[in-house]
């Protein structure tokens, strides 16, 4: 048993400790109590997250203000303090915290339309429940995270370096990032503007970090609150569709496979503007189609500029799996620019 579930305020003694769950950024182990009681250990990865006890902080204050507005006690994690009073404690230089873990709960790693449509339903409860929340209180816990027109900067930057050798294979991906240049800057402009209001946003809108109720399947909970910070509503509505309405996984090799599927976009804008509708302006819903186009083109340009450094920020498991990554990313664009009439007329239509 580690060490560090001394320093919390459990009830009943731990009698068991595994890892849990499949996440990618943070250490998670399931703790059993011998009063039955079970709770999610978690390291927090202070590689990605350089302040981890600002980035508790703003976990405090959302949860705070979610608990204000559930009605079910599993709509909002729930944060168990330490013995000093703090919600994380240090041990050798290593931050950990603890959840209780929400019972009758489960965690899927895909989706089905009906799933799908429930975690947009879970996000934009989210958005609506922290609609009054004054986003400008959170830290941003990773700078300039969807700020596309910097992520281009860095991007012109990994070309002209040519690190890992690899810019003649690629010249092709290279101008396609580049051809949507000034496209990069719609949504950063209309923020800077005033048409766009900062909100609390999650930054990883995807279904596994959703939790639903395994009897009913109906969402539950939003988790996985380590990237909460301020930004914008239509980017997290953007990288659940960019993830979420593929036809195909994001390392997809045979680019055949690989389709912008309207009817799944179709279903999460149902969902998510059944639960955060109307607390979204006017002009935010008119730009959930470039919110989508521009997460997709993003992440496939974060995608390209890693191949080109030589894979130093996502991990790879077989040489080129950026590539197909930025290449899938890429697919999905061209293919939102030919639907880009009815991805509009799908948000205007739902009400
Ligand atoms: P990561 O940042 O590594 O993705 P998450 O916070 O998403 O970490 O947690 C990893 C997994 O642990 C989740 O996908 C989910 O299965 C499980 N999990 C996390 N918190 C809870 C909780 N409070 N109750 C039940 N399961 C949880
Ligand atoms: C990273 O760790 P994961 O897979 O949840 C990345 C996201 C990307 C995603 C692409 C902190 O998320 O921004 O969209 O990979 N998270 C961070 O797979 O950079
Ligand atoms: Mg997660």
């Amino acid at each position: 048993m580690h060490p560090v579930l001394s320093r919390f305020a459990l009830s009943g003694a731990p009698v068991s400790s595994e890892p849990y769950g499949s996440g990618h950024i943070n250490g998670t182990q399931l703790v059993v109590c011998d009063s039955g009681r079970r709770y999610i250990l978690q390291q927090i990865n202070t590689n990605v997250f350089r302040e981890p006890e600002k980035l508790m902080r703003n976990i405090e204050l959302v949860t705070a203000h979610l608990r204000t507005k559930v009605t079910d006690p599993r709509g909002v994690l729930c944060l168990v303090p330490a013995f000093d009073g703090k919600s994380f404690a240090v041990e050798n230089g290593e931050y950990w915290r603890i959840y209780e873990l929400v019972e009758g709960s489960v965690c899927y790693q895909s989706a089905d339309a009906a799933l799908f449509y429930e975690s947009a339903v879970a996000f934009g409860r989210f958005q609506n429940q922290l609609s009054d929340f004054p986003a400008d209180a959170l830290v941003e816990t990773i700078l300039q995270f969807h700020d596309t027109p910097a992520r281009y900067l860095t991007f012109h930057r990994s070309v002209s370096q040519n690190v890992a050798k690899r810019k003649g294979q690629v010249s092709r991906e290279i101008d396609f990032v580049l051809e949507r240049e000034s496209f990069s800057h719609t949504l950063m402009d209309l923020q800077a503007a005033g048409e766009l209001p900062l909100r609390v946003t999650h930054n990883d809108t995807k279904i596994n970090n959703v939790l639903f109720d395994e009897k009913t399947n109906k969402a539950l909970c939003v988790i996985d609150l380590d990237t909460v910070m301020p930004g914008l509503s239509v980017n997290d509505f953007g990288d659940a569709i960019r993830f979420g309405a593929s036809t195909a996984t994001e390392d997809e090799r045979d680019l055949s496979n690989v389709h912008f599927d309207l009817e799944l976009y179709k279903t999460y804008v149902k969902g998510y503007l059944s639960t955060c509708g109307q607390s979204l302006t006017k002009m935010e819903k008119a730009m959930l189609p470039t919110g989508a186009k521009m997460m997709t083109l993003e992440c496939g340009m974060r995608f390209l500029a890693d191949h080109l450094a030589g894979d130093v920020y996502f991990h790879v498991s077989r040489e080129g799996q950026n590539l197909d990554r930025a290449r899938t990313q890429f697919r999905l664009v061209e293919e939102m620019e030919k639907s880009w009439g009815q991805m509009h007329i799908v948000v205007e239509q739902t009400h």
